[in-house]
């Protein structure tokens, strides 16, 4: 069915210790309609150790997806990298690749998680392709559950530790690799996350009339972006916040 919306979010890191963002992410797919498409680009869970960890929590988030009226896509962020295909018939979603190409009203558009485009994280871009590699999910997928939340522990306190160390400039995307990535998938839009840096990013002539839109992480704010015939937007909106 042709859809009449597309809705874009990301890095909402949904954590049983965070429930007024889970109330804001069931909230927002209650309205959603049989007219909308959800695309999720990455980071929806703070973390997943995987698709057996059926934990109350991760329970209520797939009833709040098979709920949802509209198509929804998810895409894997660097923290949710283990994701499978047993969640996604469960949660009653389509997995996408990162990168994907969207036809969006007729216009090519990119659809990305964003960490691809930290090249300046050296660091981060060797681990990136190891968490990506099938052995090592393969190897982390056959430890117990129990286990992988320690190994899970271990490597959120080492990326903090990294992130706090790192200059803010490296963790931001990389001026070049976003022109590359323009011209490497003949598009002129990109939306992607992962950065929490929320910001349309529109066309001129340092950028060559590429727009990139960069979605929020959800906090305080919900950030999303909205497609339809006429225009694509940023959006925001307030998060309540539970006593
Ligand atoms: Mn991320």
């Amino acid at each position: 069915m042709a859809k009449t919306r597309y809705l874009f979010i990301s890095d909402l890191h949904l954590e049983p210790a965070r429930m007024n963002v889970i109330e804001a992410f069931k909230d927002y797919l209650r309205v959603l309609s049989e007219q909308d498409a959800l695309f999720i680009l990455g980071d929806l869970f703070e973390v997943w150790l995987g698709d057996d960890d059926n934990t109350d929590f991760n329970q209520s988030i797939i009833e709040a997806l098979t709920l949802c009226h509209a198509d929804v896509y998810l895409m894997h962020g660097n923290r949710d990298f283990l994701i499978g295909s047993r969640f996604a018939d469960r949660a009653n979603l389509t997995l996408l690749p990162d990168p994907y190409i969207l036809d969006l009203f007729g216009q090519p558009t990119l659809l990305l998680h964003g960490d691809s485009l930290c090249t300046l994280d050296h660091e981060y871009m060797a681990i990136r392709d190891l968490l990506r590699s099938e052995s090592f999910q393969a190897d982390l997928l056959s430890k117990t559950l129990s286990e992988r939340a320690h190994i899970a522990q271990q490597a959120r306190k080492e990326s903090q530790l990294h992130t706090g160390q790192t200059e803010m400039q490296i963790m931001d995307v990389t001026p070049e690799e976003v022109q590359l990535t323009f011209a490497r998938h003949n598009v002129k839009t990109i939306i992607h996350g992962h950065t929490h840096r929320p910001k349309d990013h529109l066309p001129n002539r340092g950028s060559q009339h590429c727009r990139r839109i960069v979605l929020g992480d959800w906090d305080k704010f919900g950030w999303q972006v909205i497609a339809d015939d006429q225009a694509i937007r940023l959006d925001h909106f307030p998060v309540n916040q539970l006593n």
